[in-house]
Formats: C-alpha cells, sequence, structure tokens
C-alpha cells in the first residue's frame, strides 16, 4: 500500500492532511514527531486512531480518522528518521512543522548560524531540515517533498534549505526529488480538556467544518488523489490570498483582540471595532493580489468573517499570537511592502499591536511565546522600544 511520511504529527495535521488522506483508499500515514514523545504515547495507546471533531456554528459532527499507523520520534530515533525517508515505502513526504522549525532567516534562506542547525551539522540529526538532508542524500527512489506550512513560495523555500544544508554538510541529494508549493487552510485550535471530555478521547482534534488545499501538481513518484484538492500550475496566487488575508487578519485580531481583553477569535470579530479593522485589512491586503484573485476577494472576505465568528471553535488568541517575529514579515510586512506608499492603516494598526502586545505582555511578566523571545524582551527595556521591536522583524 502506498505511504505518506508526515513530519510533524499536530493538530493542523490531523485535522487536514489526514481527513484528506482519510478520503483516499490505499493510502496510509507514518507520522514524525520530532521533540517529545507525548503525541506517539497518545496515538499509540489507542492504535494511533482518533476522532476529529467538526464545529460548525449549527453544531458537531465526529470524523474518525484511521489512516495514521505509527509514528517515530526523531529526538529519541535521529537514524529512524533518516531511514524512512531513505526507504522506497514512502512516495511522498508531508510537513506541518510551523514557520520557526524551518531556521530560516530573515530573507527566507537557511539560517546556517541557528544553534540547532549547527549542532544538526554537527551530528545530532533533529532538525526538519537537517534530516530530509541526510535522507535524501541516501535515498534513491524518486519522491515528493510538499511543505504545508504557512510560508510564501514553502516549496522553494524548503528546498532551497535543504539544499544549503547537504552543502554545508558536503552531501548531494541522491534521487529525483521535487517540492511542489502548497497552500492549506483549516481553522484547527489546539485540544482543551473540556474538548477531550466531551469526545470522551484525550487525543480528539477539534477543527471547523471548511477547509481547502491547492497543490501544485509536480509528483515525482506516486500522487495521492486527495479528494477536494485543487490541483494548479501555480499556487503563488492562492497562497498570498490565504496569508495575506485569512492569516494577516487572524494576527491582527490576536494582538489587538487580546490588547482589548477578549479570550477567543469568536469574540474578538464581535468586537464592532476589531471587526471593522479587519475587514479593511483584508481589502488592503486584496490589492495586493494578482489582478485574476480580485473578483474572489470580497467573497472570500465575508466568508472568513463568518468563519471567525463561529462560537463553537473556540480558537484562542493567544494561539495565534505566539510566534509573532515569524508570522508578521509573511503575513503583514510583505503586504506594506508590497502597498509602496500607498496609505494602510489596518496594516498599519496590526503591526502596532504586536508592538503594543509584545510590550503589555513583558510589563506583566508573562513569557512570551516566541523562538526571538530574548531579543523581544531585551528590546523591550531598551530606550525606544517600539522601534527595536520593528527592527527585529524587519519593518
Ligand atoms: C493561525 C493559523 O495560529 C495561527 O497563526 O493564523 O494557524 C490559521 O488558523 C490557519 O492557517 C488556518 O488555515
Amino acid at each position: 500500500m502506498p505511504r505518506i511520511l508526515h513530519l510533524g504529527v499536530g493538530n493542523f495535521f490531523r485535522a487536514h492532511i489526514a481527513a484528506y488522506t482519510q478520503d483516499t483508499p490505499g493510502w496510509q500515514i507514518t507520522g514524525v514527531s520530532f521533540r517529545s514523545g507525548t503525541i506517539r504515547d497518545g496515538l499509540a495507546a489507542q492504535g494511533y486512531d482518533y476522532p476529529l471533531v467538526i464545529k460548525d456554528a449549527q453544531g458537531t459532527t465526529v470524523k474518525p480518522i484511521t489512516c495514521l499507523t505509527d509514528m517515530y520520534v526523531a529526538a529519541d530515533d535521529p537514524g529512524g528518521v533518516i531511514d524512512a525517508i531513505v526507504s522506497d515505502d514512502f512516495d511522498v513526504i508531508t510537513l506541518t512543522v510551523t514557520e520557526k522549525a524551518y531556521h530560516l532567516d530573515t530573507h527566507g534562506q537557511l539560517d546556517l548560524d541557528a544553534a540547532d542547525i549547527q549542532a544538526d551539522l554537527g551530528g545530532t540529526g533533529t532538525t526538519v531540515v537537517g534530516v530530509l538532508a541526510r535522507g535524501l542524500a541516501l535515498r534513491r527512489a524518486p519522491v515528493t517533498v510538499l511543505c504545508c506550512d504557512n510560508l510564501p513560495d514553502n516549496g522553494a523555500k524548503l528546498e532551497k534549505a535543504v539544499r544549503t544544508f547537504a552543502d554545508a554538510a558536503h552531501l548531494s541529494l541522491g534521487c529525483d526529488v521535487t517540492f511542489p508549493g502548497c497552500m492549506v487552510d483549516r481553522i484547527t485550535p489546539a485540544t482543551t480538556d473540556a474538548m477531550r471530555a466531551e469526545a470522551g478521547n484525550p487525543m480528539a482534534v477539534p477543527t471547523e467544518a471548511f477547509s481547502e488545499w491547492v497543490v501544485e501538481d509536480r509528483f515525482a513518484a506516486r500522487r495521492p488523489d486527495w479528494p477536494g484538492v485543487q490541483w494548479v500550475d501555480d499556487v503563488a496566487p492562492h497562497e498570498m490570498r490565504k496569508l495575506r488575508m485569512l492569516n494577516g487578519a487572524h494576527s491582527f485580531l490576536a494582538y489587538a483582540g487580546a490588547l482589548r481583553g477578549h479570550t477567543y477569535v469568536h469574540q474578538a470579530i464581535e468586537d464592532a471595532r476589531l471587526r471593522s479593522t479587519a475587514q479593511v485589512l483584508m481589502a488592503e491586503a486584496a490589492q495586493t493580489l494578482p489582478s485574476d484573485m480580485h473578483a474572489q476577494a470580497a467573497p472570500y472576505a465575508t466568508a472568513l468573517v463568518d468563519r471567525f465568528a463561529n462560537p463553537n471553535l473556540q480558537h484562542s488568541l493567544r494561539q495565534i499570537a505566539m510566534d509573532g517575529s515569524q508570522k508578521l514579515p509573511i503575513r503583514i510586512l510583505a503586504t506594506l511592502r508590497d502597498r509602496g506608499h500607498a496609505d494602510s492603516p489596518a496594516l498599519d494598526c496590526a503591526l502596532n499591536a504586536w508592538v503594543g502586545f509584545v510590550q503589555a505582555e513583558v510589563a506583566a511578566g508573562r513569557a512570551l511565546d516566541d523562538p526571538r523571545s530574548d531579543d523581544l524582551r531585551a528590546a523591550c527595556q531598551s530606550a525606544d522600544p517600539d522601534a527595536a521591536l520593528r527592527r527585529i522583524i524587519g519593518a
């Protein structure tokens, strides 16, 4: 049976890629966690099956997921993960490891000086990019590597990072490999204890009914015919629409919403002041999209407001707020840059909200959930915190 090797078994993968694969007869998935064995242990205890709890404004349905069959944990067994990448048991390697796990610098290039990358070059084999480079160097069968994280040009960025690591490690990729780009979308909150209790299953994953997947059709080996996927030659316009409108508005709501005392996305979007700024932000973002996307931008924005307003998802603003130093450049700054000298009050507001949020968190003595937290904290103690924080993200 053809198989997918999936790196990063968080809730998003379990709500999206696994759900599509569940509907694709004949395909199964082996998962890989990088840091801890907690998810592997929880899933293994129930044969890797779990309920996907789909919540829209009307109510709840449950989709049992049974296509995940086993898992590795890279921190315990980097060799096992590398062997899996080498193995021709897998035709496709998919990834959802979050923005920060790629160790890209502000120009989108692999940061060879990052401590984890340096340690991996020294032989630990525990970064995503490192295990891919080492595995692909030994592999002979063709394979497709599909990055499903919220990065613009995700396929090309990952390919460049893997080749940069391989060069630095004096390796060359040994197989025919493609890195198509793709855009993934499904709002998937973290699982809370209340959700576990409601589902009667400790590994339940909550998600919304909507989902979207647009994938470049450049597969080097067998390709799963995931039902509902839109196959395209170039994903860039779809990726821009989603990152700049959905994720841009999400980040704005996260920081501005938290500053106004809200806890969940549906509360922030019901706050008239925040809703109107989010709508203006989406309109500002829409103007930067390629012209053939313009007609669909307004209905897309309306649908996003409805999705954000779903009261049953309980999507925490702080979950979205994490890793702002990695997200803002992609979701807000790139849009501002493309708008040049045009007035962009809502995008400016989003940037200011992040600056205000970071300072408020530090002032309240709360930990910052961000890979640059030390730099952000130091910026807050400097003579001009606003300017120092903007400098860190290249604003
Ligand atoms: C969110 C995304 O946490 C975040 O930063 O903006 O995870 C968002 O929910 C997804 O991209 C929706 O597809």
